[in-house]
């Protein structure tokens, strides 16, 4: 028996070919042998992950740190660790991730999972005579900001998918969740002081007033996310260390609260807003006074449920037909003397902002927000429309998000014959994986602003309550998350034959292992 687990001991370490990540690693001689005797540490502050950490290694969370078979996490006061690196040392008695906080800590355990059987996703505990060679890595991600955002205003996602989704990107090391969670289609938070919102507008079909835009509605659909859910929700990403980031969209993409509070519209639009068909009228009166109060009662209650630092106020693609007719928009304009409607757009977004600020908050806003110049250069830019709309964004000194669609929507098509949009490219993972800044013209100035990478989920074609679509998102993500997130990491500089080896030899199996239903990428794109 015992020759028997040594020899499958020293077959699992043959095996074990695998990279931690790619950050720089020298392995030694020996293995650390995953056993009874494993156990999990951490400093105080860390605590968290060592929890989290417990569930998928199936062992035992202990105060101290010695021991043979100890894993532990240490922070590293020194310095010497960037933002959320690590160092992970595997010795044949002890295994130390060390970092300077929690995110690297948080990042070096996920680099020891990527060096686990793919088994270890299923929290079942590891195949008997699990063994990993040592060897130390350091690593640190190149951006500080890897995100993902998730349209569950169009297509209604539950507590519990969320979850499902914070789970996959933290494997990945993304560590910004922005949440689109107003549109056209529906409200998806609870505001405790005007629970309509949420409660009519989180529906449509049956008797819901609120319509689909996208295809016809007759059953009712939808949902929300109470108060307490989406804290609930907050921790669970903070665990993970991914920063939820909440989207309001305004002034445009506002049929749900138009619906509503048809006064919220420009007087003219209110009055004619319940025909039937695409509506196209869904932004709010700028210069109606009392929208800024319901928006305060709003956005305070955002403010108070996360604790980001940013809260989003959209900005994109408002309909600016409605205030050049609004007797109220032109009076307002004439006395600041413009006839751009762009600057009501300034001055609503601004208003926000000053809400935002009163509560210790900045604004994020899509690029089209920082068209004019004007906007307060606080905000962070999430630059969607293009790569030129990045360029633009960062050349006025806006701190940018990148996320062109053309590289990033992930709501685009994979193949022509696939579902999904075309409207900025269809692309797979190969394309996702070769964004270069350098190439796209981004000078050293402009790097300076771009605080990292985004991918998005826009939802409107996507129909997950259809029993015969059941998978259609996780296709539509991935592989290209994994891609982003590499890129976001580290950067391309491994090349993408060797980038879509690691795909096939370790993502493939490991997101087979979680149940992900990817799309199986082929290495060169095929048309
Ligand atoms: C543009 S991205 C939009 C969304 C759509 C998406 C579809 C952005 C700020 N606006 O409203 O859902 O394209 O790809």
């Amino acid at each position: 028996m015992k020759r028997l687990s040594l020899a499958l001991a020293l077959l699992c370490a043959v095996s074990v070919s695998a990279q931690p990540g790619p950050g720089r690693t020298t392995f030694r001689e020996g293995v650390f042998p995953f056993d009874s005797r494993t156990t999990l540490t951490a400093d105080e502050a860390l605590r968290p992950i060592a929890d989290y950490a417990a569930e998928y290694l199936r062992c035992p969370v202990r105060q101290d740190h010695s021991g043979d078979g100890t894993v532990a996490l240490v922070l590293d006061a020194s310095g010497d660790i960037p933002a959320e690196g690590y160092r992970l040392e595997i010795a044949p008695d002890h295994i130390v991730v060390r970092s300077g906080d929690y995110g690297g800590a948080f990042n070096g355990v996920q680099a020891l999972f990527r060096l686990l059987p793919p088994a270890i996703y299923g929290k079942r505990g590891l195949p008997e005579g699990t063994v990993i060679a040592c060897a130390e890595t350091h690593d640190a991600p190149r951006f500080a900001f890897r995100g993902m955002m998730l349209d569950v205003a169009r297509t209604w996602m539950d507590a519990d998918a969320v979850k499902r989704y914070i789970d996959l990107l933290s494997y990945h090391n993304i560590n910004k969740l922005h949440l689109h969670l107003t549109d056209d289609e529906g409200w998806r938070i609870e505001i405790r002081s005007h629970p309509e919102l949420a409660e009519v507008g989180g529906f449509r079909g049956g008797d819901s007033p609120v319509k689909a835009i996208y295809g016809k509605w007759f059953e009712r659909y939808g949902g929300y996310y109470t108060q307490e859910e989406m804290r609930d929700i907050v921790r669970y990403a903070a665990v993970r260390n991914i920063e939820v980031i909440p989207e309001i969209d305004l002034p445009g993409h506002s049929r749900t609260v138009g619906t509503v509070h048809p006064e919220i519209r420009c007087a003219y639009a209110a009055d004619t807003a319940a025909t039937a068909g695409y509506d196209y009228r869904n932004a709010w009166c700028v210069a109606r006074e009392e929208n800024y109060e319901l928006l305060g009662d709003i956005l305070g209650e955002i403010c108070g449920l996360f604790p980001s630092e940013y809260i989003h106020i959209g900005g994109d693609e408002v309909d600016m037909s409605q205030w050049k007719r609004c007797p109220d928009c032109r009076a307002l304009m004439a006395r600041m003397g413009t006839d751009d409607p762009h600057r009501l757009e300034d001055l609503f977004l601004e208003r926000l902002a000053d809400i935002l600020r009163e509560h210790g908050k900045r604004p994020a806003v899509w690029n089209e927000a920082v068209r004019t110049g004007a906007f307060s250069h606080d905000c962070r830019v999430n630059g969607w429309e293009s790569t030129k709309a990045c360029l633009d964004a960062t050349a006025k000194g806006y701190r940018t998000v990148v996320m062109p669609g053309e590289y990033f929507y992930f709501d685009m098509r994979q193949s022509p014959n696939e579902p999904g949009h075309q409207w900025a490219a269809i692309f797979d993972a190969r394309k996702v994986y070769s964004f270069d800044f350098a190439e796209a013209g981004f000078s050293a100035a402009q790097m300076r602003r771009v605080e990292g990478l985004q991918g998005a989920f826009f939802s409107e074609l996507y129909v997950a309550h259809e029993p015969e679509k059941p998978d259609y998102l996780d296709y539509m993500l991935f592989p290209r998350v994994c891609a982003l997130a590499r890129i976001a990491w580290s950067g391309n500089d491994e090349g993408w034959d060797a980038y879509y080896k690691e795909l096939r030899e370790e993502h493939y199996p490991r997101m087979t292992a979680m149940g992900i239903r990817f799309r199986l990428t082929p290495p060169q794109v095929r048309y």
